[in-house]
């Protein structure tokens, strides 16, 4: 099956592209192929409402005429379709190292509630800087920095139970793949001066340096 793929630079359109690149390595002749349509967000560019209804990136269109919007629904489908062996999204419920309800959850705390907390305060925040209304600007990045220790912790723990990835298994899945972009936008961001480190932070500190070295998430972060 064949998509375009309407990509912009973020963690919620990054996510999906590691997920798809990920797909080619697992099934290789048998993942996803897909034409990535840029479209630049800073311009006032939208996504033919035809594909998404609000216009926002990303968003997927299959040669059936489906489409695809929002990252989570994205990716679940994918996984649907391509995933067959469980690799990304476990598909068996009994096996205590990589349930699938375990990995649903996860993955929903991550696009759901990480993601949205955050979205909800950056763009506030870049407003609130732009328009030199400072006090609301510090009240906002310190939010910011506070989710991003929350979330920090959460997962430090949650590392410290599983080892190496957040299901307990040899490789990683959706969980750790929407994560990654997420995380490291916000600790390369030098946009409102964040500065937030995660060296403190042993089990996830190493996670992310290990997650770095993936070969899909090398090649999604490369990518313009
Ligand atoms: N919850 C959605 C969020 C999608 C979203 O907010 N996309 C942003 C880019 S990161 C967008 O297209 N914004 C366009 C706009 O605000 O006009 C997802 O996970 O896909």
């Amino acid at each position: 099956m064949h998509f375009d793929f309407y990509y912009y630079r973020s963690p919620n359109s990054q996510r999906v592209m590691m997920v798809l690149d990920k797909l080619n390595k697992l099934y290789p002749g048998e993942g996803p192929t897909y034409d990535v349509k840029h479209i630049d967000l800073r311009k006032g560019d939208k996504v033919d409402m035809l594909y998404s209804p609000k216009g926002y990136c990303p968003a997927l269109f299959d040669t059936n005429g489906s489409r695809y919007f929002e990252s989570g629904a994205i990716i679940l489908r994918l996984c649907e379709i391509f995933d067959v062996n469980g690799a990304l999204l476990p598909l068996d419920d009994t096996n205590p190292h990589a349930k699938r309800s375990e990995a649903l959850s996860w993955f929903f705390n991550i696009t759901a509630d990480f993601a949205m907390k955050l979205q909800g305060l950056i763009i506030p925040a870049i407003h609130a800087k732009k328009d030199e209304k400072s006090q609301v600007a510090e009240f906002l990045i310190q939010t910011i920095k506070d989710t991003l220790k929350e979330f920090a912790e959460f997962y430090n723990d949650r590392l410290e139970e599983t080892g190496s990835y957040i299901m307990d298994s040899p490789h990683p899945t959706i969980c750790d793949l929407s994560l990654m972009p997420l995380l490291h936008t916000f600790l390369t961001m030098d946009m409102l001066e964040i500065n937030f480190s995660i060296e403190d932070y042993e089990y996830l500190n190493t996670w992310y340096k290990r997650m770095l070295e993936n070969s899909s998430v090398q090649k999604t972060l490369a990518f313009k």
